[in-house]
């Protein structure tokens, strides 16, 4: 039986839901009401969303959706992204209101006001047009998390140059890829940041990128930890170029549809996907999102997502989606273990963050280091907390729920995209009695589906892919300079429909649960298991911080179960023996049946990870099938799979 004849065997049971507390529900900014007024006119319903923008020039359309996939939001609108996350609000009088409380890792911070704000964009956007930049011209950005990233996204949008960012930790071979594929014009970079209590250079990457790109004109180097770096004839220093421009700059309104940013996602195969953000729907999508998902009262809360902005969530949810919505925001540098394991939660007590965002990685990270480390700070400030990037396992939901929300605040668990722009299907922490595991429903003005091999809706308790039926503002327009790539890549596989590439599931009440990507899913002895529940069924059990599952070819059962485990920090040392592993195996069988058993368990002292997060099974598969093992450049820790193989000299 061939993959794509099976929809997804649904094994998990979880019954645990945590209604909203009443306050914050009476409170919300959202109401179940939304729903229905969504239904009942969708696109009069983001209309409305978009009236949270300041539009130069309303529009005209709401949606032109005569040549699909290939679509337009509030055609004819004029607007400028820039004007919208900075000066209107000084202009509304908040320009001393914070908009960074910028930490960074070796404990230097910045505070940056709408107004410290305005001005440092409009010197940048001067800056730019200065070295030849214009509208339509695209901008590299390699850069650390230092107030100059956001300042240089805003630059570019105010201009109408489409920004690009890529991943500070990316290999120069990505960097010149991502420059070449949309021909930038400048790349912005900086000497280097701080990483693990040391600079970590960033100039040599990006001299030896450029060294083979013919379209970069200048490098512009913001000076951060001031170590030697070789200099160029065309590297420009931002301090100073930059500090000594006009610090006013009038925004242009840009079309709707005008390219705000590319961003990259490397996908399995072939080459990255340069994913295009236009401007009007992409920002409505974002203000909207982080208004709705997270209860963002502007006046009063401090918001902070601890994502990397290389990653689409600092885009959306540092940049754009929290600036537009006039909020105070915590931007992070460094990583959570410098000096010590409890700096977030330093953090959180220091700036009393009231809203935060991050990955079930690193709360799986801290459950592994222990209960004791968070419980040593004042969390008592917050009241909503969200998750992003992979399917959150049950256990990690209800650890991060107890011992960093106190029981006591909803968990957002945030289903989207890079392609989507902004989030898609997750709980409203005012309305709904969110399940530990489950992104529930699509927000208001969403339409997903579950589907199966047909395209038909699965029943409630059916398991299959998960689609997106009606195109959303902040989708993305297409694959840069491929349109033939969007088409085939995102709506062929589904007549009408976006295709997300992840399994799913509804279960008995129609509530939706991420079931990992397709291309993971597991064949065994005929039936389709998911990755996700069986990591998330190992995840369960007490002496078990993470775990990654992979099928490995089998001779009798065409694949087998194979686990990859990290165990807990407090578990001790009887994990290594067979007993345990039998105790594992048999964990497993307990809670989703015999046919989810491992065949095989490892323990292993780390897992393989993108730069947000996101296990790389495939590099996991050619370990359980003793292959050499594949492209590890897009890996945030390339010394990883050393580690795995060190531990496992013969891992069959
Ligand atoms: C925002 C982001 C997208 C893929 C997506 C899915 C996985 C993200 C998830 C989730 C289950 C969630 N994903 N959030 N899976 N539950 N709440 O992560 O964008 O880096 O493009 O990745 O991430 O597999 O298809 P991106």
């Amino acid at each position: 039986m061939s993959q794509s004849q099976e929809t997804l065997s649904n094994l998990l049971q979880e019954t645990r839901s945590f209604p909203p507390p009443a306050e914050l529900a009476a409170a919300a900014n959202v109401k179940a009401e939304a729903y229905d007024e969504a239904a009942a006119d969708r696109l009069g319903y983001w209309a409305k969303q978009a009236e949270r923008l300041t539009w130069s020039k309303r529009w005209d359309e709401i949606l032109d959706w005569s040549n699909p996939p290939f679509a337009k939001w509030f055609v004819g609108g004029e607007l400028n992204a820039a004007y919208n996350c900075v000066d209107r609000h000084v202009e509304a009088g908040l320009g001393a209101k914070i908009a960074y409380h910028w930490e960074g890792e070796p404990g230097d911070t910045r505070t940056l006001t709408y107004a410290d704000l305005q001005r440092e964009v409009n010197k940048a956007a001067n800056a730019l047009l200065e070295l030849g930049v214009r509208k339509g011209d695209r901008v590299a950005i390699y850069l650390p998390m230092i107030p100059e990233l956001p300042i240089s996204m805003l630059a570019c949008a105010r201009i109408g140059a489409t920004h690009s960012v890529v991943f500070g930790g990316f290999s120069s071979e990505a960097l010149r890829t991502r420059i070449d594929d949309a021909q930038a014009k400048l790349v912005i970079t900086a000497d280097g940041g701080y990483r693990r209590g040391k600079p970590s250079a960033l100039k040599p990457t990006v001299d030896e990128a450029v060294a083979q790109t013919p379209t970069i004109e200048h490098v512009l180097v913001v000076r951060r930890t001031g170590e030697d770096v070789a200099e160029n004839e065309r590297d420009v220093w931002w301090q100073d170029l930059v500090e000594r421009q006009s610090d006013q700059h009038t925004a242009e309104p840009m079309d709707a549809e005008h390219p705000l940013f590319i961003l990259y996602t490397s996908g399995t195969t072939g080459k990255p996907k340069g994913i295009l953000h236009t401007t009007g729907g992409y920002l409505t999508h974002v203000s909207y999102t982080h208004n709705a998902v997270f209860d963002l009262k502007p006046e009063t809360d401090v918001y902070w997502c601890s994502a990397d902005i290389g990653w689409v969530t600092g885009h959306s949810y540092i940049v754009y989606g929290p600036l537009a919505n006039g909020a105070t925001s915590v931007m992070y540098e460094g990583t959570p273990d410098t000096p010590n394991k409890g700096r977030w939660w330093d953090v959180i007590q220091k700036y009393k963050v009231s809203i935060f965002y991050t990955a079930p990685t690193a709360i799986r990270t801290f459950m592994k280091w222990g209960d004791d480390i968070p419980a040593q700070y004042d969390l008592s400030s917050l009241r909503v907390l969200g998750s992003v990037g992979e399917p959150i396992n049950p256990e990690a939901y209800v650890w991060y729920r107890e011992n960093i929300g106190a029981g006591r605040t909803p968990v957002v668990d945030t289903w989207w995209q890079t392609e989507t722009g902004g989030i898609m299907i997750s709980p409203l922490p005012g309305v709904t009695a969110a399940k530990p595991g489950a992104a529930m429903r699509p927000l208001p003005g969403v339409s997903a589906e579950v589907v199966d091999d047909q395209g038909e809706p699965v029943p409630n308790g059916g398991g299959g892919f998960l689609v997106l039926t009606e195109p959303w503002p902040g989708m993305l327009r297409t694959i840069w300079g491929d349109d033939e790539r969007y088409i085939k890549t995102y709506w062929s596989r589904f007549e009408g429909k976006y295709f997300a590439g992840d399994g799913a599931k509804k279960d008995e009440d129609g509530d939706i649960w991420l079931l990992g990507r397709v291309d993971d899913v597991m064949l065994v002895s005929g039936h389709n298991i998911s990755t996700t529940e069986v990591e998330s069924a190992l995840v369960s059990h007490p002496k078990v911080a993470e775990a990654a599952v992979v099928g490995a070819t089998d001779p009798v059962t065409g694949q087998a179960i194979v686990s990859f485990v990290i165990p807990r920090g407090s578990a001790g040392e009887e994990v290594e023996g067979e007993e345990f592993l039998k105790e594992l195996r048999d964990h497993v069988a307990k809670t989703l049946g015999p046919i989810a058993k491992p065949r095989q368990i490892m323990m292993v002292p780390e897992l393989p990870k993108t730069r947000s997060g996101k296990i790389m099974r495939r590099l996991l598969r050619d370990v359980a099938e003793n292959r050499s093992i594949g492209d590890v450049s897009t890996l945030a820790d390339s010394t990883v799979m050393d580690l795995i193989s060190e531990k496992l000299p013969s891992a069959k």
